[in-house]
């Protein structure tokens, strides 16, 4: 919570993962260190017969001298005895792409609208994180309604990050442009 204690950090309570499914566009984000995706970010998510939960995303990145590309993304989601809490073990569709193993907290949700997504990558020795991503999620390409806004900056002061985001743009770029191919 406000004391930014990673272990404090409160979590959506009963996370139901059917009522997560589908899609997500990515509003807003706050970078982790080092390469990620840039914008045009896009994840579906998907409730399988087993129960489990995995995912797909799609974004904009630039990898290596300035090559612009939509970088196509699969995650497995591994449980933990909080149910809205997950180890994210995700890959690129490209092998040349990044892979990684990272926490999926969802702080947030309404399930019909918007979001709050958290990681931390390193946790620092006093219990606070030093270095962490998180995404602001919306149900509409648009952005959030007007009265998600305000439970939302709240969410974003909980996971101490409140100033750290910047706005994603949604400009057609990954819809029309193929996934490996040079841009
Ligand atoms: C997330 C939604 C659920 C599925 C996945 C997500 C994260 C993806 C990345 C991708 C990074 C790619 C890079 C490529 C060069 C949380 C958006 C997989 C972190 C840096």
């Amino acid at each position: 919570g406000q004391d930014c204690q990673v272990a404090n950090i409160q979590v959506v309570p009963n996370f139901d993962r059917a009522r997560y499914a589908g899609t997500w566009y990515a509003v807003a984000k706050k970078d982790p260190e080092g390469l990620f995706l840039l914008d045009n970010i896009k994840a579906t998510f998907i409730v399988g017969e087993d129960g489990k939960m995995t995912a797909s995303a799609r974004g904009r990145v630039i990898i290596l001298n300035n090559w612009e590309m939509c970088a196509d993304m699969l995650a497995t989601f591994e449980e933990t005895p909080d149910p809205a809490k997950f180890r994210m073990k995700y890959w690129g569709v490209a092998s040349y792409l990044q892979t990684g193993n990272d926490d999926h907290w969802v702080i947030d949700t309404d399930y019909d609208n918007y979001a709050v997504h958290y990681s931390c990558r390193l946790l620092d020795s006093d219990g606070t994180c030093l270095d962490s991503y998180s995404f602001i999620f919306s149900r509409h390409p648009t952005g959030l309604r007007a009265e998600d806004q305000r439970i939302v900056t709240q969410k974003k002061m909980e996971v101490c990050l409140l100033g750290k985001y910047r706005r994603i743009s949604h400009t057609g770029f990954c819809e029309t442009n193929l996934s490996v191919d040079p841009q």
